[in-house]
């Protein structure tokens, strides 16, 4: 179901400089509006309406701080910055802390709607593969301002050792029975050298990462926040890319303009850049295109569009789930990609980057490769979180090399599990 959305952005928002002119302002219109009639109110009621203005001013002051059920939602239209409605009140960008760890993902609302995957034939160095376009429904859902970072993936990172102490001390102990719910925890790295070539700055994008061990990202941050993240699908990815835009960039089809807006091959000096440098898309999101592809849930297939319903998907029965390692849908193009590879449409995949990889069975976390330099990935929150039964599909291994590779190197002592709940940072102090 697919609840009617209204996405509103005000001006006067330091965030959302510059992006007046692509959408009226209609929240600040609207707080006026429900400000003169609440003003109406405490005048002819007397005690009874300044309990309700009390209340909306509480709303006005602390948009983003609620209890972890409801953290992003507030009862009443902010008056500024960027909110979507839905039934339970209005979605507005919230920073989510991980307790325990210095990290914080900044998430802002996307609207639900439809649009159109892929792109027309008339465009620009499109590749056979972003068409017959399609009809896709998509719903709300949060989406990380920014590709995640190095200072949210080393936090990840660094639990390795303290869940290795957990273990060796019998603390959360992983059992058969409860391994479901465990997080695997990327093993620390073979050629350092190597993945932080481009740096390792706190505000760089993280990259090298297996597609499986950015979902287990979203199960660590699911599961300590108890809120359910997980990595886009393509068609959630390229949605939010576009941001209501049908042009080969958000920003329209010029080319020339890309160098507002993204890190490429032309201006990145082979590097990366920190997050967030450049102009944000029309939803505020930064670096959908370039500075590092993105992973997604999705394994690509080249057809995949001529083999969906012409009558319009919803985005999760689109999803192509994972059966093989490689192969992984990646989007956005990134630091070393020419400007056709950044468009909305523009599809890549992962290959076997692993050469250079000692291990055997071979890293299930890490990519060792020079092409993996470039892959990073971020993260989304929808607004209906599925049933708890559902949500491992998200985040484990689909491909039955995967699991076997986690399996052996865990029995070998070159890897961990963890379990993971709100009360785990309490737990690690013991350790630490
Ligand atoms: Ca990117």
């Amino acid at each position: 179901m697919f609840l009617p959305v209204a996405f509103c952005i005000s001006p006067g928002s330091a965030s959302n400089a510059g992006l007046e002119n692509i959408f009226s302002p209609c929240g600040l219109g609207a707080y006026n509006i429900l400000m003169n009639y609440f003003k109406s109110l405490v005048v002819a009621v007397g005690i009874f309406a300044t309990s309700v203005s009390t209340t909306f001013a509480q709303s006005e002051a602390a948009p983003a701080e609620a209890s972890a059920k409801s953290v992003g939602i507030v009862a009443e239209a902010p008056a500024e910055g960027r909110s979507v409605k839905c039934e339970q009140g209005f979605m507005v960008p919230y920073t989510q802390k991980l307790e325990g760890t210095d990290a914080e993902i900044e998430m802002v609302p996307i609207p639900g709607g439809e649009f159109k995957i892929g792109s027309p034939d008339s465009e620009e160095n499109r590749g056979e593969d972003e068409g017959p376009q399609v009809t896709i429904k998509v719903a709300p859902f949060w989406m990380g301002k920014y590709e995640i970072r190095w200072s949210e993936y080393q936090s990840f990172m660094q639990l390795y050792d303290l869940f290795k102490k957990l273990e060796s001390e019998k603390i959360r102990t992983v059992t058969d029975e409860n391994q479901v719910d465990a997080v695997t925890i990327p093993t620390p790295l073979y050629d350092p050298s190597y993945t932080y070539a481009n740096g390792e700055e706190p505000e760089q994008p993280a990259v090298t990462m297996s597609q499986y061990a950015a979902k287990q990202f979203t199960k660590w941050v699911s599961r300590l926040t108890d809120d359910f993240y997980r990595l886009p699908s393509e068609a959630e990815w390229e949605y939010a890319c576009r941001a209501g835009t049908t042009t080969a960039y958000s920003f329209g089809d010029d080319a020339s303009k890309l160098g507002e807006y993204a890190c490429y091959f032309d201006n990145s000096d082979d590097v990366t850049f920190p997050v967030g440098q450049k102009k944000p898309n029309p939803w505020g999101l930064y670096d959908m295109h370039g500075n590092v592809s993105e992973l997604v849930l999705d394994q690509y297939v080249a057809d995949r569009y001529g083999n969906l319903s012409k009558d319009g998907v919803d985005a999760n029965s689109a999803i192509v789930w994972g059966t093989k390692i490689f192969g992984r849908v990646v989007r956005g193009g990134s630091w070393q990609s020419d400007a056709e590879l950044l468009r909305s449409a523009a599809r890549a995949q992962s290959d076997d980057w692993r050469v250079e990889d000692p291990n055997i069975p071979k890293s299930p976390w890490w990519f060792t490769d020079e092409d993996a330099l470039t892959v990073g990935f971020r993260i989304i929150r929808p607004l209906d979180a599925p049933p708890e039964a559902d949500r491992n599909k998200f985040w484990d291994p689909d491909a039955t090399k995967i699991s076997i590779a986690v399996d052996n190197r865990i029995a070998e002592g070159r890897g961990v599990y963890g379990l993971v709940d709100p009360d785990l940072p309490e737990d690690l102090e013991k350790v630490k």
